[in-house]
């Protein structure tokens, strides 16, 4: 039989669970209602303008997105949590300003995440449910489609939306995932937190695509995140040369944030960059076979765009590698090996390669966002430069 507990009962029970929460690893957390109804037109309106390009499923859930109670009938409450995943030497500078080394956004250098945060929040919800005896309904998410959990993190205090529409605060910048567990008790709400992007928009004007098309407001179809992980097929012309040697996610609107300055590191193990995967040169990828990548993204979220997406990656960043006679002969070995899609991305490479050997004139440095880029990095993160 459901008992309800008391409302003091409900605030010493609120207190516990961001005890065993952190306790769990969980940087932070905060409790909010299921009441998203003010970002329902927004939801619709970036969808109208085909602002998720290829991502059918965020379409297909429709509004079931922004109603949380109808997604999981029964839910009153979501326990958002955040999980610092920034690692103890990210190496941002050295590896974006060498364009032999590939760029691999901060987030996927370990292991992948979503797995490791749902088995989190399964446990906080058996905590509860042990130490309540009530059956909870308690159902984790992490990342997936059906839910929105950034607006949902804003309702719960976990930090603001910043104009690159991710969430950030004041302690922990925006280098952390989000997640929530939601569940049948009707535990106190937190109260959302200032905002404190003020006049700045150094992430909007940083993007290497213009991505970010208004404040809160990014088209994924221009975004390198969606470019290098989402996208199927060829990666359109018009974004490789803006795409530089980033070959899986992008970091560039978070680390030219001020916020990020003194941003909390992860104290998980399995966030710590494997396989040399912070610094790696773009050659030494691409000489992995099939099986190489298998074996070593083993456990990696890298892993689901699947060989063929990972050198078509890789050739776009070659092709704007400084000019090099072995990259030229790498590329071509690779030729009528792997699919008509990756020979394209080849031939492309080869030709930018080819321009800037026999036009020495060619600016082959860093594009100007970049180099600003970095200088920001060097300036305001020498532990993570
Ligand atoms: C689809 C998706 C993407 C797409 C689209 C990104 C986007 N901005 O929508 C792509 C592939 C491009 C992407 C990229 C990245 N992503 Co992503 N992505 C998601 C996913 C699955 C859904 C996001 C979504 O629903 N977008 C649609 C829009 C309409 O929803 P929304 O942004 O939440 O927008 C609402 C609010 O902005 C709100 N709003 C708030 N204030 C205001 C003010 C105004 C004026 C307006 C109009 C609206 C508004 O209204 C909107 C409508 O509801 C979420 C996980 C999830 N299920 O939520 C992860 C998620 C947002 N991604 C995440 C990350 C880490 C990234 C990357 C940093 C990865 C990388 N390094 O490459 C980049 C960052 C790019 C960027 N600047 O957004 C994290 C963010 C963590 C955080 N601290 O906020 C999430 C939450 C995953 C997770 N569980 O941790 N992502
Ligand atoms: S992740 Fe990169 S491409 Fe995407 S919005 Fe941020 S800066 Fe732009
Ligand atoms: S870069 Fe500036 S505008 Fe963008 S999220 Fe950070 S503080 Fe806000």
């Amino acid at each position: 039989m459901f008992m309800p507990l008391s409302n003091q009962q409900l605030e010493q029970l609120a207190q516990n669970i961001k005890l065993w929460a952190t306790e769990l690893g969980f940087s932070y957390v905060g409790i909010s209602d299921l009441d998203l109804t003010k970002h329902e037109q927004p939801l619709l309106d970036w969808l109208d303008k085909n602002y998720h390009g290829e991502m059918a499923y965020m379409q297909n859930h429709g509004l079931l997105r922004a109603r949380p109670s109808e997604l999981h009938p029964g839910s009153v409450r979501s326990i958002s949590i955040g999980m610092d995943y920034l690692p103890q030497s990210a190496k941002f500078a050295k590896t974006l300003k060498d364009k032999h080394k590939g760029y691999i956004s901060r987030y996927s250098l370990g292991r992948d995440y979503h797995k490791l945060i749902r088995n989190k929040l399964k446990q906080l919800g058996q905590k509860i449910e042990q130490q309540t005896e009530l059956n909870t309904g308690f159902r984790p998410f992490v990342d997936s489609a059906p839910i929105l959990e950034r607006p949902l993190a804003e309702k719960a205090g976990i930090g603001w939306t910043g104009k690159h529409s991710l969430i950030l605060n004041q302690t922990g910048g925006s280098w952390f995932f989000l997640g929530e567990l939601l569940i049948n008790l009707p535990l106190p709400t937190d109260n959302p937190v200032e905002e404190k992007c003020g006049n700045c928009v150094a992430c909007m004007t940083i993007c290497p695509t213009q991505a970010i098309v208004a404040p809160y407001e990014v088209d994924a179809r221009r975004c390198i995140s969606y470019l290098t992980i989402e996208k199927k097929g060829p990666i359109p012309q018009e974004f490789r040369h803006a795409i530089g040697n980033r070959i899986y996610g992008c970091d560039d609107c978070q680390l030219v944030c001020p916020w990020n300055r003194y941003a909390s590191l992860t104290a998980e193990d399995d966030f710590q960059a494997r396989h040399n995967l912070d610094s790696s040169d773009l050659l030494d990828l691409w000489s992995w076979q099939e099986q190489d990548f298998l074996t070593k993204l083993q456990g990696s979220a890298i892993r689901r765009i699947g060989y063929e997406y990972w050198l078509r990656n890789l050739a776009v960043a070659l092709g704007n590698a400084p000019a090099s006679e072995a990259i030229i002969q790498q590329l071509q070995q690779k030729l009528g090996t792997i699919s008509e899609l990756v020979d394209e991305h080849i031939h492309w490479a080869v030709e930018q390669q080819q321009q800037k050997i026999t036009d020495t004139n060619l600016n082959t440095g860093l594009d100007k966002k970049t180099q600003r880029l970095v200088r920001v990095v060097e300036k305001g993160l020498a532990r993570d430069a």
